[in-house]
């Protein structure tokens, strides 16, 4: 994945040199990669071409760097720290880290409209209409706004569960879709068995994001820790309490390794994704 990023990002040497570094910065050498992981599992199971593969994930971990330089700005969340260096407008400007979030955003969708990734192009541009779905005002970004909009309010858990779901689980769910998308080998019913599980990985990835906020340290998540209790967010531990998110986070595991079940042996590493996804440390 790295490789494959490094390639596809504009190299710093090239002008504007400023926005490509910035671009670089926030995308290289750092996060968890957890996304870019569920497209290579998922397409293993529909028995994608690698190459394939690494477009999407390239893809959906542009998407993720742009809405991480974009959320860490004075604007939304206001954070110095962020895969243990300093965020991208405090490394760059402000102006530079909105430009590169925004040029990320672009380039994902340029990586997805100029490589093949299905043999009909029709089947492509289904993969592009529900990826861009996923991250647009009725998935990532419709998420954050209505994020914004919680802060120091009490939201209850159905609608905590309706942000999470677009804020943070829409792309994940996409990155699932995606990578399966990119094979030829699954049936109509199989999709709707991965929708399932990318649902459920997505909102168990926040839950424990929330779990990890309350008792992880900034040392080790590479993120400041306690910022949501402390701006007030409401989130699955100020409104169910440590134990009963942490059973939350397991009952999600569940429903997802069981949306998984009729894949039995093929689904291993889908499976195992679900299980880091929920044990985590940072
Ligand atoms: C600005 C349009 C726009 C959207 C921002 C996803 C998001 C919406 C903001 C990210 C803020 C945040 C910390 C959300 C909690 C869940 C999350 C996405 C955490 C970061 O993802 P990881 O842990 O990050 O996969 P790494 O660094 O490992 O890639």
């Amino acid at each position: 994945m790295e490789t494959a990023l490094a390639e596809l990002i504009p190299a710093s040497r090239i002008a504007p040199a400023r926005l490509h570094d910035a671009m670089r910065y926030s995308t290289l050498g750092g996060g968890k990669r957890v996304r870019a992981m569920l497209v290579f599992a998922a397409g293993e199971l529909a028995g994608a071409e690698a190459r394939r593969l690494e477009i999407a994930a390239a893809a959906v971990e542009a998407i993720h760097a742009y809405s991480l330089i974009h959320d860490d700005l004075p604007c939304m969340d206001d954070d110095v720290l962020r895969r243990g260096k300093p965020t991208c407008h405090v490394e760059f400007d402000e102006a530079t880290a909105l430009l590169a979030g925004d040029a990320l955003q672009s380039l994902a969708f340029q990586l997805l409209s100029e490589h093949g990734l299905a043999d009909d192009p029709r089947e492509q541009l289904r993969m592009i209409q529900l990826f861009s779905a996923a991250c647009g005002a009725r998935g990532m970004a419709g998420g954050q706004a209505i994020d914004l909009d919680a802060v120091g309010k009490a939201l209850t858990l159905p609608e905590l569960e309706h942000m999470h779901i677009l804020k943070t689980g829409a792309l994940i769910r996409a990155s699932v879709l995606l990578g399966a998308h990119c094979g030829t080998g699954l049936a109509a019913g199989d999709f709707e068995h991965l929708d399932r599980y990318g649902k459920c990985v997505g909102l168990a990835f926040q839950v424990v994001d929330d779990i990890l906020d309350e008792e992880g340290d900034s040392a080790t998540l590479g993120k400041t820790a306690g910022k949501d209790r402390a701006a007030s967010k409401p989130t699955y531990t100020s409104i169910l309490g440590l134990p009963a998110a942490k059973r939350l986070a397991s009952d999600l595991l569940a429903q997802a390794q069981e949306a998984l079940a009729g894949f039995q042996d093929r689904s291993r590493r889908l499976a195992e994704l679900a299980d880091f996804i929920v044990q985590r440390r940072r």
